[in-house]
């Protein structure tokens, strides 16, 4: 698990610095006549911010707010109220108050057992968490999207689509416990194992996603990464080849605004849904707290892949509420009142406004649901902590499929090493 922490040593915005950019460019002329519209592109200019000594008084993410950006598809408020979108609201046309309250029971479940891996890291029971704190919608959102014959790849925080994709949540609890290298298997969900080399999983989706073209298979592939992600080559690389091949892949960015310490101002000057018309195919800004967008817009580029239509880049503008990982202190770089104004935009409070504004849900339908999150809760505490030790001779395994000469002596050499210490249980 190389998940590691690089807490910002020194803060580095200037109280100058921009606030994000401005911008009314429209989304790509191929995505659906949305009711954003196109005008033309603008953004102000950044000042490089000077290195000063304490975090800047502003927040320094984004401002996008629907209303204030044409081109941010939103179907609920935060406040949860419903708004109409012609070229969106077909796609959730069809849900029913169940589908409804079965999307907010995802989110709930999913947050709840998120907390309880970072209560376990805490205790001592995992060695590290990445946690999906505020990203419930873009993930419950995108993954619902998806059918059981898609190919989803994962990074290392999809908690949320895992969970879509039928991944028991204790399974995902071993890798970062340290008994395993990964701890399900992909075919049986077809959800690929967590993947920790930023970006390098949208080159296995594309490939993987032109072999389903190949195939002639009428599925798509949808591929995880962030914000910070999006600057890796391999992800340029990715961008170009599904382009070229018409390759039936999503690329799915959930713009959490923060790449550990690195603002994405830090990642781009355009914001990301942009990149993908220099490639030549359309790129969508999704609000990422808002599972009813992140669903119909993920729909919709799911639908493009499997039709022949090519990639897409979905943007899900979203916040990362809490650390990076449970090795990260967000704090020393980053201010408080940020994390105070996302969690007015909470997702899962959202969803709930607007069920309970329009009767979906009733006041049992949140009490049973609290009733099954203690016992998520239970489960996943129980499971963690039977996960049997791994031989620590495992770690030699699976380095190459026949074997290797040096691999040998080095687990003889380790084996003896083991063998060197005196039993002294009881001394
Ligand atoms: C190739 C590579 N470089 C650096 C790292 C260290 N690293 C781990 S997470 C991370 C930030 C990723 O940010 P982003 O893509 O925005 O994803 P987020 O964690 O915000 O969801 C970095 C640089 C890594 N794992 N792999
Ligand atoms: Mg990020």
């Amino acid at each position: 698990m190389t998940v590691e922490s690089t807490a910002a040593r020194k803060p580095r915005r200037s109280a100058g610095s921009k606030t994000g950019t401005t911008r009314t460019t429209a989304q790509s002329a191929d995505a659906p006549a949305a009711d954003a519209s196109a005008t033309a592109a603008k953004r102000t200019t950044t000042k490089r911010a000077a290195a000063v000594k304490k975090p800047a008084a502003k927040p320094a993410t984004e401002t996008v707010t629907a209303g204030a950006d044409p081109d941010l598809v939103q179907l609920l408020t935060p406040a949860g109220e419903r708004v109409k979108n012609a070229a969106y609201d077909p796609y959730v046309a069809a849900l029913t108050p169940e589908d409804l309250r079965g999307l907010y029971r995802d989110m709930v479940l999913t947050r709840r057992f998120d907390a309880e891996a970072t209560a376990l890291q805490r205790q001592g029971e995992l060695g590290l968490w990445a946690s999906l704190l505020g990203q419930e919608a873009a993930q419950i959102g995108s993954g619902r999207a998806t059918r059981p014959d898609d190919y989803v790849f994962p990074t290392y925080r999809e908690h949320g689509v895992a969970w879509c994709r039928d991944v028991d949540p204790t399974n995902l609890l071993g890798m970062f416990r340290g008994v395993n290298n990964g701890g399900w298997d992909p075919n049986s969900n077809n959800f690929h194992l967590y993947t920790i080399v930023i970006g390098s999983q949208t080159l296995h989706a594309t490939g993987y996603a032109m072999g389903v073209a190949k195939d002639g298979a009428d599925s798509a592939v949808i591929a995880y990464f962030g914000d910070g992600a999006s600057s890796q080559g391999d992800v340029a690389e990715s961008f170009t080849f599904a382009s070229v091949y018409n390759a039936p892949v999503v690329f799915f960015c959930q713009n959490n605004q923060w790449a550990i310490s690195e603002p994405t101002e830090r990642q781009t000057r355009v914001p990301l849904y942009q990149r993908a018309q220099g490639y030549g195919f359309p790129g969508v800004r999704v609000d990422g707290n808002d599972v009813l967008a992140v669903l119909a817009v993920t729909k919709w580029a799911l639908e493009r892949a499997r039709s022949g239509e090519g990639p897409t880049l979905v943007e899900a503008f979203t916040y990362r509420m809490g650390d990076h990982t449970t090795s990260d202190d967000a704090s020393r770089y980053r201010h408080d009142d940020e994390r105070v104004a996302w969690e007015a935009k909470d997702p899962i409070a959202r969803l709930r406004a607007y069920l309970e504004s329009s009767n979906h849900a009733e006041e049992g339908f949140f009490a049973e649901l609290e009733a099954e999150s203690e016992s998520l809760g239970r489960r996943v505490r129980e499971a963690v902590r039977a996960m049997p030790d791994p031989d620590p001779l495992a770690m030699f395994e699976h380095t190459y499929a026949d074997g290797h000469a040096l691999v040998d002596e080095e687990r003889a050499q380790f084996a003896a090493y083991q063998a060197s210490f005196t039993d002294v249980e009881g001394a």
